[in-house]
């Protein structure tokens, strides 16, 4: 152990970073670009402060969480979800005011991905003489935060393809009709994973078959962490649009919030018409006449984009999936069977052989309404 760090990872410190994470949890529908971050602060097994960061701009948690404790944080234990950070950035270094506050020990769970942060914070925290231990509920805490975590280590957001089948893994009929497969209940999951994402990505396919809104369709009150009157964020919603067949007609246009349409070619007309419908359009290189991926998620993450939700045919999405861009599937299946003729979930290349099969590792099964709800991550290493 190098000097400075504490040894025991005691039971009370894993119990007040449960407490941390539940409050960082409160920021799931607001931080965004920023990370859900949760702090507490314990002096003599005393909970004297806390604090979550809920919009980027406004405090963080560990600003929060002094300015309620006071005085008695001096000598207390800070508990963090992410090291502190020690940048000026929209708001001030946390790694000064737990220094000013007389804050004897710091706990965090993970290092800041940010690479202004990365370390440093913890390091300035150690040469203040403050006691710092690291990595306590790593894993948990890393889950808050999955899209700003890969985008500041790889540039790119986290993709989450939302899918809804029926039990026997159909999703449309053959003549492309694919509306309320799934209950209610399982629409309104979808909504709050909406409202929870920094972008909702589709198809033109999607487009003109379902002319969908693409919108969040729920109040504040609706989303923990928020208060009746916070303004709901609105996803980004992008159109990937090779050939500029989206009709400036379509629904999204016209709803509140952003629209950004992306193409492979430069089409003048059709992209000021979009622009006219109020569209942001945007050309990407191609990659066999089609819109590359990979350059639209690294373009997404330099607008800071950090969790996309795909919502997309069978085309699209086994694009994205063959190309391993899907971090996470959440499939919503419904109690019924659609048979021969009905489409299945992802167009993928036809397999010759089981080994080529694509494989899966399923995180979690829950029932939602009368559906059931899978989230899966694809896992090339288990089968070949
Ligand atoms: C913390 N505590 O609660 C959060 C942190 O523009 P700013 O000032 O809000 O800084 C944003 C960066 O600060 C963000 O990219 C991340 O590195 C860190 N977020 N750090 O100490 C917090 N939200
Ligand atoms: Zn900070």
């Amino acid at each position: 152990m190098p000097p400075g760090h504490s040894v025991p990872e005691a039971d009370s410190d894993l119990d007040y970073m449960a407490r941390a994470i539940r409050l960082a949890e409160l920021g799931r529908y607001t931080t965004d670009p920023n990370p859900r971050v949760g702090c507490l602060l314990v002096r003599e097994g005393e909970v004297v402060g806390e604090g979550w960061h809920r919009r980027a701009g406004e405090p963080h948690a560990e600003r929060l969480a002094l300015a309620a404790a006071g005085a008695r944080a001096r000598g207390a234990t800070a508990y963090v979800t992410l090291e502190p950070c020690c940048h000026q950035g929209r708001t001030p270094p946390c790694t000064e005011a737990l220094i000013e506050a007389g804050v004897a020990r710091v706990v965090c769970a993970m290092v800041d991905p940010n690479p202004l942060v990365a370390g440093k914070g913890l390091d300035a925290l150690r040469a203040a003489g403050i006691e710092t231990l690291l990595g306590v509920s790593r894993a948990e805490a890393s889950a808050l935060n999955p899209g700003f975590i890969k985008r500041m280590e790889q540039g790119r957001p986290y993709v989450r393809c939302k899918l809804a089948a029926s039990l026997d893994g159909r999703t449309a009929l053959a003549s492309g009709e694919s509306k309320w497969i799934s209950s209610e209940a399982s629409r309104s999951d979808v909504q709050r994973l909406r409202a929870g994402s920094s972008a909702i990505l589709t198809g033109i396919g999607t487009v003109l078959a379902d002319d969908p809104g693409l919108d969040v369709r729920l109040s504040a009150s609706e989303l923990p962490g928020m208060t009746p009157n916070d303004p709901i964020r609105r996803p980004l919603r992008v159109v990937v649009d090779s050939h500029w067949r989206m009709p400036p007609e379509a629904r999204m246009l016209a709803l509140p919030g952003r629209t950004l349409v992306v193409g492979a070619e430069s089409r003048p007309e059709p992209m000021a018409a979009l622009q006219a419908a109020g569209a942001e359009t945007l050309r990407l290189p191609a990659r066999a006449g089609r819109v590359d991926l990979v350059a639209l998620l690294e373009e997404l993450a330099r607008r800071e984009i950090n969790e996309v939700l795909l919502e997309a045919g069978p085309r699209l999405a086994g694009a994205a999936l063959s190309d391993g861009l899907v971090d996470e599937i959440i499939l919503y299946q419904a109690p019924c069977l659609m048979g021969q003729g009905a489409r299945g979930l992802f167009e993928l290349p036809a397999i010759t052989a089981m080994s080529d099969r694509v494989a899966l590792e399923i995180l979690e099964v829950r029932r939602i309404g009368p559906d059931l709800r899978i989230r899966a991550r694809p896992d090339p290493g288990r089968i070949g």
